[in-house]
């Protein structure tokens, strides 16, 4: 089984600088040896750039850096539907959460019936018309459901990439007013803290699994650090209290892995200046090799 590695150096999508060195950090945290040593070839197919913000102008303050983030999502697209296509199980590491935008269409091109499942603090469901910030990493999850830009709902050419029936976003705690409404019509599951306080971890997974993967060919796993307590995951540009801790996150990676349903996974918004330590670019180590199936015995 082989496992391909594709960073992509963008922090176009969101406002604080850092989070473009991201995949450095990640790969600093050993992440080639801990795949290989679960028994997965590794392949390293380096990095995807992007436009540096001081080298651009925002001309779109409702969608920041729209055109250059499209130039981006379209390379990111290709290589990651290559990558299925050829057999592999690509790992796309962020970069700010825009990067979805490409890793999605790419999933979708060559996984024709596709689920997601989406760990965040934030609901990444903002269009122009519900941004409050203009940032592009919080609108990838709409554009998967064909909401938002023509421009970043047509990436790779076709939308919607999923249908809302097979999308769950899990670890939310903030949500914007009118994102708010778009989430509820467009008819997504969400598990918020709330359900995961209440319910706890193992049952939300059981659901989320069963919505995501009921029909599909295959599942998504978008997973932004944020979705952590930042007590345990520092590094991210907007970090929110009351996240899901380190091991709710390991189990629920657990049973992604023994669900095996996974044909792609996005490890977005580590930002190794605002870490300690790298301690969150370790944190997103240790949930690749739990959701690639790493046991204790
Ligand atoms: C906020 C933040 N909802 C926005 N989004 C983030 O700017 O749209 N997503 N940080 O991960
Ligand atoms: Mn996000
Ligand atoms: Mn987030
Ligand atoms: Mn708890």
């Amino acid at each position: 089984k082989a496992v391909s590695i594709i960073g992509v150096l963008s922090d176009l999508g969101q406002g604080r600088r850092g989070v473009d060195m991201g995949p450095s950090a990640i790969r600093y945290a050993n992440l080639h040896d801990r795949i290989s040593q679960l028994g997965y070839e590794v392949i390293e197919l380096g990095n995807v750039d992007s436009p540096t913000p001081e080298s651009h102008r925002v001309a779109n303050q409702k969608l920041k850096y729209l055109p250059e983030i499209v130039t981006v999502s379209n390379d990111v697209a290709q290589k990651v539907s290559g990558e299925i296509a050829s057999g592999r199980l690509p790992i796309i590491l962020g970069g700010d959460h825009s990067i979805a935008i490409g890793s999605v269409a790419g999933a979708a091109k060559s996984v024709p019936r596709l689920g997601i499942i989406w760990f965040d603090a934030h609901g990444d469901m903002n269009t122009e018309e519900t941004t409050p910030s203009g940032n592009i990493h919080g609108m990838p999850l709409a554009v998967a459901l064909g909401l938002g830009h023509p421009d970043l709902t047509n990436v790779a050419g076709f939308q919607p990439k999923v249908q809302a029936k097979n999308v769950v976003l899990v670890g939310a705690r903030s949500i914007d007013p009118l994102e708010r409404s778009l989430i509820k019509q467009a008819g997504i599951t969400v598990f918020d803290m709330h359900e995961i306080d209440k319910r706890g971890m193992s049952e939300v997974m059981e659901e989320a699994i069963r919505i995501a993967s009921d029909g599909v060919d295959g599942v998504h796993l978008s997973l932004d650090l944020d979705a952590f307590d930042p007590r345990e995951a520092p590094g991210v540009g907007t970090p929110v209290l009351g996240g899901v801790t380190y091991r709710e996150g390991h189990l629920a990676m657990e049973m992604l892995a023994d669900a095996n349903i996974l044909t792609s996974i996005d490890v977005v918004e580590v930002n190794p200046i605002l870490d300690v330590e790298n301690r969150t670019a370790r944190v997103a180590v240790d949930m690749i090799c739990s959701v690639l199936g790493q046991k204790v015995i």
